[in-house]
């Protein structure tokens, strides 16, 4: 596979980025070898600045739910950005914005606009402690919420995927106040609220966890969070940054039918462009600056061609049976891989949920973090590289879920399970 290109920018990128990349999951550094560079994508497939060509499973982690270069989405940006990139003045699409989040979620009676997922979760967690008063907040080991101070204590994605799971640089201090609980683990939580429930501000969970691989939440699990929220006065925070408009229209919560108090969002929202968003009850988001005393702030929050992506993308996230066909696909390629797996026996398992999936290295059926970390993740990386040499772009880490897009068709599907069944057998020779 020619890669001199991306070779060629690669070196000139270590000189001027750290890792030379601008976020750190990019950098191969788990799986091991070098990134490419892209150059296009559209649909389904991304193409690198070599001219390789893959079925792309990240899809800029989540944002192209509805496929790379729509041209709903293209003429959308194309036509709003004829008027001017950004105002720092009000525009009527963050208001239409506002409207079809909250129309299409319901527990977000009110939503603030900012840009980037990050940005909304250290947001949430701050108006969670403006308004209870109380300072401490509970995350769960392996979830990622953004590289915010309060969530680098046992975080996921590229924290857990170069084992940096604490970072240094968060004070002691702050650190101490995040409480990590095990996901999936009901006992852990009674006896954490039992024990110091007064004084936490909130909860926040990604309510199918994507970030430490695929893991869904156990029946009654979610429910149980929200009955111990309840009980003791702390927020319940939905990360649903990535779940969000991934797994049903509506998110997890209208997937598994549990409101929180707030919800996170970003990726699909913004089509691709830097985009996040947090809202929930009325009584907590009217305490936000300038309604109320908590202040939160951003230059480019809700500009115009933000918004004109994402909103073109929710348009067509809503047409007809859109949904249906994302769990049809998703359905087919786990199945698929599996199949593969045991046709080559190697031990292997998925979880998957909608249009998001995690591919595991272990024949148990994963519902804890303490099994994602002890699946082979070695095997998985050579795998990874294995279906990449194939043409199939996988999460470059076991600690990542992956993507099915709207426009991964019977084609895309039948190529990379034609890969799978050569790379199971590779890896099963190793
Ligand atoms: P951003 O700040 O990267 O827009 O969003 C942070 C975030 C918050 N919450 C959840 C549940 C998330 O998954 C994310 C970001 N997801 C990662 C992928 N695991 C983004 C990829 C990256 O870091 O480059």
């Amino acid at each position: 596979m020619k890669t001199d290109r991306s070779h060629a920018l690669y070196t000139r990128a270590l000189e001027l980025l750290p890792g030379g990349v601008n976020s750190p999951v990019r950098a191969f550094k788990s799986v091991g070898g070098e990134p490419f560079f892209a150059r296009r994508a559209k649909g389904a497939w991304i193409e690198d600045v070599d001219g390789n060509r893959y079925v792309d499973y990240i899809g800029s982690w989540g944002p192209m739910i509805a496929g790379h270069a729509r041209e709903e989405v293209l003429e959308a940006v194309r036509e709003v950005m004829a008027d001017g990139l950004s105002f720092g003045v009000p525009n009527a699409l963050e208001v239409t914005m506002a409207e079809e989040i909250t129309r299409l979620v319901p527990s977000c009676e009110m939503v603030r606009m900012v840009n980037s997922g990050t940005e909304a979760t250290l947001s949430a967690i701050r108006l969670a402690r403006g308004a209870t008063g109380r300072s401490r907040i509970v995350k769960f080991e392996g979830c990622y919420h953004g590289h915010g101070d309060s969530f680098l204590v046992k975080a996921g994605s590229g924290a857990l995927t170069f084992g940096l799971p604490n970072s240094p640089g968060v004070p002691k201090a702050l650190a101490d106040l995040t409480l990590i609980l095990p996901y999936n683990d009901f006992e852990a939580a009674t006896r954490l609220f039992d024990e110091v429930g007064k004084d936490i501000a909130g909860v926040i969970v990604e309510p199918v966890v994507g970030n430490a691989n695929c893991i869904p939440p156990e029946p009654g699990y979610l429910e149980h969070l929200r009955a111990l929220c309840t009980k003791h006065g702390a927020v319940l925070i939905f990360d649903e940054v990535m779940t969000g408009f991934r797994v049903s229209l509506g998110g997890a919560q209208q997937l598994y039918g549990v409101r929180p108090d707030l919800s996170t969002f970003g990726k699909i929202i913004g089509g691709g462009m830097p985009v996040g968003a947090y809202g929930g009850r009325r009584d907590l988001m009217q305490q936000i600056a300038p309604a109320g005393p908590i202040y939160q702030a951003g230059t480019l929050s809700g500009n115009p061609v933000a918004m004109a992506a994402g909103l073109a993308t929710l348009k067509l996230i809503q047409q007809p049976g859109f949904y249906e066909g994302l769990s049809a696909t998703t359905d087919a390629l786990v199945a698929g891989f599996e199949a593969a797996a045991a046709e080559a026996g190697v031990a292997f398992s998925t979880r998957h949920v909608c249009a998001m999936f995690g591919l595991y290295f272990t024949a148990e059926r994963v519902t804890r973090f303490e099994q994602a970390k002890a699946a082979d993740t070695a095997r998985f990386n050579r795998f990874f590289h294995a279906m990449l040499k194939r043409g199939v772009y996988l999460a470059p880490s076991a600690f990542e879920a992956g993507f099915v897009s709207s426009m991964h068709g019977e084609a895309e599907i039948a190529h990379t399970l034609e890969a799978a069944r050569a790379a199971f057998r590779e890896v099963a020779a190793t």
